[in-house]
């Protein structure tokens, strides 16, 4: 059969609670078309729904993460056309999946590459992984929440380098600015560390680590008495848990806790 490649693998961690998600479109540097978003979005709420997933790693080939936006989907678009079908309207969609999400970059995270990183709930990448955003050098600016997140992660001035520069940054400085929060050593493989981080997370409990990220990410868009009363009542209804429970009754009685995810 003809059948095409799909632009997404997927595949478990050993542990089987972790689903690690790969861009795979080598020959186009894993530009990002709307079939390909397509084919993650599915995934992506493939694994968010799948109760033995506890944790997603999303990551690109060892080269490249992804190349940004399909430049040749993009050239000859028009507004009303992009404007009609929501262009890029549906790319975010990561950033509504509920379960923790770790990007792991090794290579180029450009443009749209570097603003899907950003999508998860944090980075890993190698010392030698390159993030910019060049889209000016095209005529055009970061569609895909570049400029907005990359303030929050890296401060006002470096975006501003980040968006007007085309400054090519570094894994290293990256873990240095924030946009990383862990950098590998080099000839460490960037999977199998995110991996190990997310099945890290898999061994808690899913409620609290579901409500952890609710409420981190809630400080993104909220005012701050806002955001620390939505922390406090979620606080608060942790204790309807039994793994709120179970934790405390195991530290009590210095053991390991067994979560039941209710
Ligand atoms: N789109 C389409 N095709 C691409 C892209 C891309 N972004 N990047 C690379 N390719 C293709 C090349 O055209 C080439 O195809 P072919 O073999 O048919 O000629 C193939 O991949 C290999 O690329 P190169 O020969 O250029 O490989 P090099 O190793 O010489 O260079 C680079 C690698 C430096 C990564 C180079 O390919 C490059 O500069 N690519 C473009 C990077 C860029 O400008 N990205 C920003 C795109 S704009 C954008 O992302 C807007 C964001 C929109 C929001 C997204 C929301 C998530």
């Amino acid at each position: 059969s003809t059948q095409a490649e799909p632009m997404v693998l997927t595949s478990r961690s050993e542990s089987g609670k972790v689903a690690i998600l790969t861009l795979n479109r080598p020959k186009a540097l894993n530009a990002l078309s709307t079939p390909l978003f397509d084919q993650l979005n599915a995934e992506l709420e493939k694994a968010d729904a799948d109760e033995s997933v506890r944790a997603i790693v999303l990551t690109g080939g060892e080269k490249v993460f992804a190349a940004g936006a399909d430049i040749k989907e993009m050239k000859d678009k028009q507004f009303a056309e992009a404007y009609k079908n929501n262009f890029l309207g549906t790319w975010a969609k990561l950033a509504d999946i509920r379960k923790p999400i770790i990007g792991a970059v090794a290579g180029y995270a450009l443009g749209g590459g570097c603003e899907l990183a950003m999508m998860t709930d944090f980075i890993v990448c190698t010392p030698k992984a390159v993030f910019a955003q060049p889209e000016i050098t095209l005529g055009i600016i970061p569609g895909g929440g570049g400029s907005q997140r990359l303030v929050t992660l890296i401060g006002k001035g470096r975006a501003m380098d980040m968006v007007l520069t085309n400054r090519k940054v570094s894994g290293v400085e990256a873990g240095q600015w924030g946009l990383a929060s862990r950098v590998t050593e080099d000839g460490q493989s960037v999977v199998e560390e995110a991996v190990k981080v997310a099945d890290g997370i898999a061994k808690f409990g899913v409620v609290a680590a579901q409500a952890g990220k609710e409420a981190v990410n809630a400080a993104l868009e909220l005012p701050l008495a806002q955001g620390l009363r939505l922390e406090r009542r979620l606080f608060q209804a942790l204790f309807a848990t039994a793994d709120q429970k179970e934790g405390m009754a195991a530290f009590a009685e210095k053991r390991k806790p067994t979560w039941t995810d209710n």
